[in-house]
This record gives C-alpha cells, structure tokens and sequence, in this order.
C-alpha cells in the first residue's frame, strides 16, 4: 500500500494467513448468498411493480425443491465455516509443549513483559521467529485487552486470572501492539511496538538487555525473602508440602476432591491459602494478598515450575 493507510494488516505468520483465507471465503460466501436476494428483489420489483402489465395468471403456490434448496444449501454451506473455523480456534486454544513463556502484566496505561531468561520491557515486546511463543497474561486492575493485528490475534486479559495465546510468528518486522478494551483516560495509548526477529538477533536482543537472572531465579529470591522456604523448604520446622515437581500434577486437597497444578492454582495458594487446602496439612499458610505485585506471582509461579521432580536430576 502506497498511501499511508493500510486498509489490511501485514500477516506475520502461517495462522494469519489462514484466519485471512477464513475472512475472504467467508466474505465470498456472504455475497454469494446475498446477491440471489438481492438481485431477485429488484428484478420482481421492475417486473412487477403496481400498475405493470406483467402477466399475474397462474402464479405458483408452492415450489417444494426451491424451498428446501434455499434452507439446506446455505445452511451446509455455513456448517462447512464452522468446522473450518472451529479447526483454527482449537489449534488457537492449544499451545504446543516447549513454547517460550513471556508474562504479560497489563495496568492502566502500559504491558509489560518478562522473558524467561527475565529481560523485561514495557510497551514493546521481542520475539523470534520459527518457534512457538506463549503469552501468560494478567492485569493489575481493570479488563484490558491485548491485540497483536499482524498475527490476527486478541485476547481480554482480566484482573486474577490469567489467560494466555500461542502463536508463531514467521515473518520478521516491527508490528503494532494495542490494547482494544476501553480501560480509562489513556487506554487510546496503551500500546506499543511488536518486534519479530531472526533467531539470532532475538539473541543479540537478550544477552543486550540487562537481567538480575532468569524469571525462575527471581521467583527464587523472592521465595527466599517472603519467607516461603521457611515453610515450604527442605530443613523447615513446620509441616508444608514440598514444591518441587508439583507442577502438572493432580494435589488431592482436603475435601476429598483433585486440584490440576497450574499457574491459577499456585496463584490462588499464594492469594488464599484457605480457599483449596492439600490433603493431610493444616491450613496455616498465610495469604499473600497485597503483599506480592501480579509481577512477582508470575515470578514466583516459574521458581515453583523450575524445581525439578523429586528423583530426577536437576537441570
Ligand atoms: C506459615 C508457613 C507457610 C508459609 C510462610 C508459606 N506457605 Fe505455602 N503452604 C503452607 C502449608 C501448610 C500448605 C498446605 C496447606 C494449604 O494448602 O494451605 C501450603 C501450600 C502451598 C501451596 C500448594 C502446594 C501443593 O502441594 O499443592 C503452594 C503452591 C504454596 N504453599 C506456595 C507458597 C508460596 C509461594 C509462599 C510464599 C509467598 C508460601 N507458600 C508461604 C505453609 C506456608
Ligand atoms: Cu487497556
């Protein structure tokens, strides 16, 4: 595009590409369907408009193979969109295993990120090409919403709770990052840049930055100065389950029922500890609430994630 308003966005990835397709066919489709309608509206019109001379004898009643044709036919037309499409959202919905994990913060009025390896950026965020990227997303106060257009993705991202996309992207540039839920006075400039890199300069990217350690190793430190070990590690006097390979699992709790470890589970225990207490421990842990930032949780969520299973050897 030549002027300076591009009407579509640039495609980063293989998924744009094909939620594109998506969006054309669907369009085609729509005209399809439309323009019979349409097209025979105005011809009856013309043709038998008052005071026409058009011949009104014998007009039929009833036309059975019509009448189930315009029932049956746009509704197996539509049934193919939506398994098309059910395919994509599923695929969307089912991030593969070994994909980087960046944790998203949102607040009123910017996102900011941490990598793995705990480089952290505000209103921009760098990620490699040809490897899946996952986003762990929270906000800090109200409903935001993350919308990366080039990748034809969006997701709310919502106070206590995280939601989380997937995606590869596959094309290297500087793309746009915005947030599109209306989250107050500035929420019009609550965006930033999306930059997709070749591999190696994704490296280059990381080692510049600086890093007080990896996302895991702050979650330690923390685990350290909150007092956490003091319960939870391996020389503590008081009776608390051990961390280490939790993540995954199924925690009998005790009320008799399973929880799945995951990051909303280790972030309920640290919010409120009484809410779904381990099987065959009282609940004495304190809540955290108020004393640890959104930031921290999802720090301290990787240390739990990062110990290794009782038995294996440490990485
Ligand atoms: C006063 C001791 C104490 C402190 C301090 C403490 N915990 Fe706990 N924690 C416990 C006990 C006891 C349980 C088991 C009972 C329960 O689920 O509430 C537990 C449960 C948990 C669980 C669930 C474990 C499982 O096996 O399902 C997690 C995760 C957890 N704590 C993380 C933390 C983190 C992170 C901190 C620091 C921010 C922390 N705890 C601080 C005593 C403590
Ligand atoms: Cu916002």
């Amino acid at each position: 595009m030549t002027s300076g308003l591009p009407l579509w966005p640039a495609a980063a990835s293989a998924y744009a590409d094909r939620i594109d397709l998506l969006v054309w066919t669907f369009s085609a489709l729509i005209i399809a369907l439309a323009a019979p309608v349409i097209l025979g509206m105005m011809w009856f019109a013309a043709k038998y408009h008052r005071g026409s001379s058009a011949d009104r004898r014998h007009a039929p009643r009833k036309g059975f193979w019509i009448e189930t044709g315009w029932a049956v036919i746009p509704f197996l037309l539509a049934m193919v969109f939506y398994v098309w499409a059910a395919r994509l959202y599923a695929l969307e919905r089912t991030p593969p295993d070994g994909a980087l994990e960046v944790a998203v913060v949102a607040k009123q009025w910017m996102w900011k990120f941490q990598h793995p390896g705990g480089q952290r950026e505000i209103n921009e965020l760098h990620v490699p090409t040809g490897q899946p990227v996952t986003l762990t997303m929270t906000s800090q106060d109200v409903i935001h919403s993350l919308f990366l257009p080039e990748l034809r993705l969006k997701m709310d991202v919502l106070p206590d709770r995280y939601t989380t996309i997937w995606f590869q992207a596959d094309r290297p540039g500087t793309y746009a990052l915005r947030c599109t839920q209306f989250c107050g006075t500035d929420h019009a400039l609550m965006g930033g840049r999306f930059i997709v890199q070749e591999p190696k300069a994704y490296e280059a990217w990381l080692h510049a930055s600086a890093v007080d350690g990896t996302l895991a190793q702050e979650g330690e430190r923390l685990f350290r100065r909150l007092g956490c070990s003091g319960c939870h590690g391996a020389n503590a006097a008081v009776h608390a389950p051990a961390l280490a390979g939790i993540y995954g699992t199924q925690q009998p709790l005790s009320d008799g029922s399973f929880a799945l470890v995951d990051d909303r589970y280790i972030r309920d225990s640290i919010l409120l500890p009484a809410r779904q207490v381990v099987a065959g421990y009282q609940p004495i842990m304190p809540s955290f609430a108020g004393k640890v930032s959104e930031e921290e949780i999802l720090r301290l969520i990787a240390y739990v994630k990062s110990l290794p299973r009782e038995g294996s050897t440490p990485p």
